[in-house]
C-alpha cells in the first residue's frame, strides 16, 4: 500500500479523498492554488504545496508544480479526482516516468477511452449494443452525406476526440450537413486538437444510464449497478440517483454485462464507469466510458455500502477485489442533488463569503462539501460547492428525505441551486420516474 498520496484537486472531492486515505493509513499531501490557501482541504491534509496563482492552468493544471510537489514531499502516488488532470494521459504518462503511482486507469486506457469513435468501434466489435453510426470518423461532407443517407436523419455529429457532451451538433436533414460537418470539425480542431467527428443516429429523448464497474490488476472486473443522470442542463448534470427508477432487472443485467466486456476486452484496470442512452423501451446503446471517479460515485456508494474511492485506491496498489459479483446486493434507493453556487433560475455564477450554513442531517442523510462560515467561493473553479445525497429503504423514502433535507439546508452569502431542486423533486416526471435528457429543460420553460 502507499505511504503518501498526493491529492491533485480542491473542493468537496479533495476531502473525500483525504478521508479515504486517512482511514487507510495514508499519510496527505493537499496543493492548492494561491486563492484557495485557507480551503478546508488544506487543513485536512497532512502537509500542504502551493502550486501557483488562481487560475487553474496555473495550479491544479500546471503539471511541473504539481510533480515537484510530489517529488518534495515524497508522495509515492496521485490521485487526481475528478476534472483537472483526471483524464489526461499525458499527465498519467508523466506520473508514470517518475515512479509516481497516477491513481487511475494507465495512459493508454484513458487515451483509447477518450477517442470516442475507438471506444464505439471497440464496443461493436465484442457486441457491445452502440447506436447505428459511422464505424470510422468521416473525412469529408461528402463521406457525412453518404454516411447519413445509409442511417437516416436525425443524426448526431461528434467530436471523436470530444465527450461529456462537447463538440456535437444534431443534424435534421442533408441541406444542414454540410455546414454543420465543417462548423464540428473546426470547433473539434480548436477545442480538443483533433478535427476527427463521427456520426451517429440521433436518439431522441433518450435517458442516460450509467454502469459503474470495478475492475483490479488480476483480471476481476465487476459492476456495482446503473446511476441514472437524466437531469441534466446544458451536459451538466443536476441530480442523479441509484437505482434508475424504471430499468428492469434484465436490461440492467445485460447492461452490467455489457460493461464488463467492454473492460474486460481492453484489460482495463481501476474504477470506470461506461455510459449508456436508454429509449422508452428499454434498448440501451454505449456512447462513452469515463476513466476517472466521478461526481456521482456518493450514490453508488450508498446503495452497495462500498467506499468506491478505498477501492480505487486499493486497485493502484495492484490489491486483489475483495468481493466478486455475487457479493455485490444493491440496498434501497439513493438520490444526489448537486448544490452550485448559481442564481438558481438563469444559472449565473454566483461567487461570494459564505456567512452562514446550516447542514442537514439525520438518518440517510450526507453531504460532501468544502464549505464553511467565512469561507469564499470564488469564480475561479467550477461551481459546485456541495454535494447532497440521501439514502432511503425505497425511491418514495429517499425522496422524502431529500425534501426534508432540502429545506433544511441553507447557505447564506451566495444563491445556490437548492431551491431549484425543490421545484425539480415537486414535478410529476421526477416523482413518476418517467424524466429523461429533455426533461428539464421543458420544465425550465414552464416554470
Ligand atoms: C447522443 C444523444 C442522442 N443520440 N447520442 C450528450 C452527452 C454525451 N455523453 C452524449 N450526449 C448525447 N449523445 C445519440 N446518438 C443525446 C445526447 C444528449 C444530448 C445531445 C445534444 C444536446 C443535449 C443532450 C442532452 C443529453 C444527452
Amino acid at each position: 500500500m502507499f505511504n503518501k498520496i498526493l491529492i491533485a484537486n480542491r473542493g468537496e472531492i479533495a476531502i473525500r479523498i483525504i478521508r479515504a486515505c486517512k482511514e487507510l493509513g495514508i499519510s496527505t499531501v493537499a496543493v492548492h492554488s494561491t486563492a484557495d490557501e485557507h480551503s478546508l482541504h488544506v487543513r485536512f491534509a497532512d502537509e500542504s504545496v502551493c502550486i501557483g496563482p488562481s487560475a487553474s492552468e496555473k495550479s491544479y493544471l500546471n503539471v511541473p508544480a504539481i510533480i515537484s510537489a510530489a517529488e518534495i514531499t515524497g508522495a509515492d502516488a496521485i490521485h487526481p479526482g475528478y476534472g483537472f488532470l483526471a483524464e489526461n494521459a499525458g499527465f498519467a504518462e508523466i506520473c508514470k516516468s517518475c515512479k509516481i503511482t497516477f491513481i487511475g486507469p494507465t495512459a493508454d486506457h484513458i487515451r483509447q477511452m477518450g477517442h470516442k469513435s475507438t471506444a464505439r468501434e471497440l464496443s461493436e466489435q465484442i457486441g457491445v449494443p452502440v447506436v447505428p453510426g459511422s464505424n470510422v470518423t468521416l473525412e469529408s461532407a461528402e463521406d457525412a452525406l453518404e454516411s447519413a443517407g445509409e442511417i437516416g436523419y436525425p443524426i448526431i455529429l461528434k467530436a471523436a476526440s470530444g465527450g461529456g457532451g462537447r463538440g456535437m451538433r444534431i443534424v435534421r436533414s442533408d441541406k444542414e450537413l454540410a455546414t454543420s460537418f465543417e462548423v464540428v470539425r473546426s470547433e473539434a480542431g480548436a477545442a480538443f486538437g483533433d478535427p476527427s467527428i463521427y456520426m451517429e443516429k440521433y436518439i431522441e429523448n433518450p435517458k442516460h444510464v450509467e454502469m459503474q464497474i470495478m475492475a483490479d490488476a488480476h483480471g476481476n472486473v465487476i459492476h456495482l449497478g446503473e446511476r441514472e443522470c437524466s437531469i441534466q442542463r446544458r451536459h451538466q448534470k443536476l441530480i442523479e440517483e441509484a437505482p434508475s427508477a424504471t430499468l428492469s432487472a434484465d436490461t440492467r443485467e445485460a447492461m452490467g454485462q455489457s460493461a464488463i466486456a467492454l473492460a474486460r476486452q481492453i484489460g482495463y484496470k481501476s474504477l470506470g464507469t461506461v455510459e449508456f442512452l436508454c429509449d422508452k423501451d428499454e434498448n440501451y446503446y454505449f456512447i462513452e466510458m469515463n476513466t476517472r471517479i466521478q461526481v456521482e460515485h456518493t450514490v453508488t456508494e450508498c446503495v452497495t455500502g462500498l467506499d468506491l474511492v478505498k477501492e480505487q485506491i486499493r486497485i493502484a496498489a495492484g490489491e486483489s477485489l475483495r468481493f466478486g459479483q455475487k457479493d455485490i446486493r444493491i440496498y434501497g434507493h439513493s438520490i444526489e442533488c448537486r448544490v452550485n453556487a448559481e442564481d438558481p433560475y438563469n444559472f449565473l455564477p454566483s461567487p461570494g463569503v459564505i456567512s452562514g450554513l446550516n447542514i442537514p442531517g439525520g438518518p440517510g442523510i450526507r453531504v460532501d462539501t468544502a464549505l464553511y462560515v467565512q469561507s469564499e467561493v470564488t469564480s475561479h473553479y467550477e461551481s459546485l460547492v456541495a454535494k447532497l445525497i440521501v439514502h432511503g429503504i425505497d425511491r418514495a423514502e429517499a425522496m422524502a428525505k431529500m425534501n426534508r433535507a432540502l429545506s433544511e439546508f441553507h447557505i447564506g452569502g451566495i444563491k445556490t441551486t437548492i431551491p431549484l431542486h425543490i421545484d425539480i423533486l415537486a414535478s410529476d416526471e421526477f416523482i413518476d420516474g418517467s424524466y429523461h435528457t429533455g426533461s428539464l429543460d421543458s420544465m425550465l420553460a414552464r416554470m
